[in-house]
C-alpha cells in the first residue's frame, strides 16, 4: 500500500493550472485599487508633513514588494529624526493627527514587536499599518521584489498560498498562524530547492546592494535582470508546484529538526540556530529565518494547536489537489474559525 507522503503528484495534475493561472489573474490588484492606495498615500503625506515637515513615507509590505493582492492592506513607514522622543510617544502623537484628520478606527499598537498605528481609510476603505524607522522592513520588501523578477511561477505560486492561507483562515499571527510575509519566504525556499533550482539564493551571490540596519549588515545580489533564465531549466508547471508545496509541508518536512532559511538557500538545524527549546514565548514548532534579523523566527507565534491546525490544512490542500475533480474550487472553499 503507497503511503500518503510517497505518492506521486497525479498525472492529470497540469490540467489545473490554466484555471489557477485565471485565479492568479482575479487576484492581482486593479488599477484602480493602485490609484485609490496612491490616494492613501498622498493625503496621510499632508497629514503627517503638518507635523513633521521632514518625514519621509516609504510604502512596505504588499503594496510595494509585488506580493499585494486586493485584499492586501497598505504599509507605510515613517522615515523621521526622533531626537529625544521615543517611538511610542511620536506614535501615539501621529494617532491624534490622523483622528483628528477623520481616519477611521485609529488605534496605537504600542507593544507589538514592531509597534504601529493601525487605521483605516474612510474613502477606500484600506487598512492602512504605519511604523516608524523600520529599515529592516525596507531591506525585506526589496529583497522579496527582486526574488519576484527572477521567475514569474514565484508571484503565481504566492499570490495562491496567500490566498488559500485567508481563506482557510490560517493567516492571522494574532491567533497563532503565520504571516503573509512568512508564507512568501516559505514560496522563495520552496523554489530556492527545486530541481532543478527555479530561485537561486541572492545573500549566497556577490554583494551588489548593501543596507546596513543597526550594526546589521542587509546585503545581496540584487541586478535580478541578469538572472532572468535562472529556472528556465526546470519546466514544472503552476499546478505541480502547488501540490508540490503543500505536499512537502504535510508530509516531509522534519518540523523537529529543520529551519527553513532563504538566507542560505537551504535548510539548517534547529541545533545550529538554538532553536531547539521554548524561550519565552518562542516556541519554535515551526521555523523559518527572517532572511536579516537572522535572529528572529517567524513561525514563533506557533503554538501546540495552531501547528496542528496548519498541518492539518497543509495535508488537506494537497489531498484535495491530489483528488478532487475540481480541486481549484474545493481548494480555496472559505473556512471561518
Ligand atoms: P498582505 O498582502 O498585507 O497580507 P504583506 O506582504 O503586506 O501581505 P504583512 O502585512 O503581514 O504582509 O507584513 C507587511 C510587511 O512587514 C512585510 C514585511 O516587509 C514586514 N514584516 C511582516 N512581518 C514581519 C516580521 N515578522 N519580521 C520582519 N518583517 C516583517
Ligand atoms: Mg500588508
Amino acid at each position: 500500500r503507497t503511503r500518503k507522503w510517497q505518492v506521486e503528484c497525479r498525472p492529470d495534475i497540469d490540467t489545473f493550472t490554466p484555471g489557477l493561472l485565471a485565479l492568479y489573474e482575479s487576484l492581482k490588484p486593479s488599477e484602480e485599487h493602485k490609484s485609490k492606495q496612491k490616494q492613501l498615500v498622498d493625503s496621510l503625506t499632508k497629514s503627517v508633513s503638518k507635523e513633521w515637515p521632514d518625514a519621509q513615507l516609504h510604502l512596505y509590505g504588499s503594496c510595494a514588494n509585488s506580493f499585494g493582492t486586493s485584499h492586501s492592506d497598505v504599509d507605510v513607514c515613517l522615515d523621521m529624526e526622533t531626537d529625544t522622543e521615543s517611538t511610542v510617544e511620536v506614535l501615539l502623537k501621529l494617532a491624534d493627527v490622523l483622528r483628528a484628520d477623520n481616519f477611521d478606527n485609529v488605534e496605537a499598537i504600542t507593544s507589538a514587536r514592531v509597534p504601529i498605528v493601525r487605521m483605516s481609510d474612510p474613502g477606500s476603505g484600506f487598512s492602512c499599518d504605519i511604523c516608524i524607522n523600520n529599515l529592516f522592513a525596507v531591506a525585506n520588501t526589496k529583497l522579496l521584489k527582486d526574488y519576484a523578477q527572477i521567475d514569474q511561477r514565484l508571484l503565481q505560486l504566492a499570490f495562491l498560498v496567500k490566498h488559500w492561507a485567508k481563506q482557510r483562515s490560517v493567516n492571522e499571527t494574532y491567533r497563532g498562524t503565520l504571516s503573509s510575509y512568512a508564507y512568501v519566504l516559505m514560496c522563495i525556499n520552496f523554489l530556492q530547492l527545486r530541481e532543478p533550482k527555479i530561485l537561486p539564493c541572492l545573500q549566497a551571490m556577490e554583494h551588489t546592494y548593501t543596507l546596513n540596519v543597526d550594526g546589521t549588515e542587509c546585503a545581496y545580489f540584487d541586478k535580478v535582470h541578469e538572472l532572468q533564465d535562472f529556472g528556465a531549466e526546470n519546466k514544472e508547471s503552476l499546478a505541480e508546484l502547488l501540490w508540490a508545496f503543500f505536499h512537502y509541508w504535510a508530509f516531509h518536512h522534519d518540523y523537529r529538526r529543520e529551519v527553513i532559511s532563504v538566507r542560505i538557500g537551504n535548510k539548517i538545524s534547529k541545533q545550529e540556530k538554538n532553536w531547539t527549546t521554548r524561550v519565552g514565548n518562542d516556541r519554535h514548532l515551526m521555523c523559518i529565518e527572517d532572511p536579516f534579523e537572522t535572529g528572529h523566527d517567524l513561525g514563533r507565534g506557533v503554538d501546540r494547536q495552531t501547528i496542528r491546525i496548519l498541518r492539518e490544512e497543509f495535508e488537506r490542500a494537497a489531498s484535495v489537489l491530489q483528488y478532487e475533480d475540481d480541486p481549484c474550487v474545493t481548494l480555496f472553499e472559505r473556512y471561518d474559525c
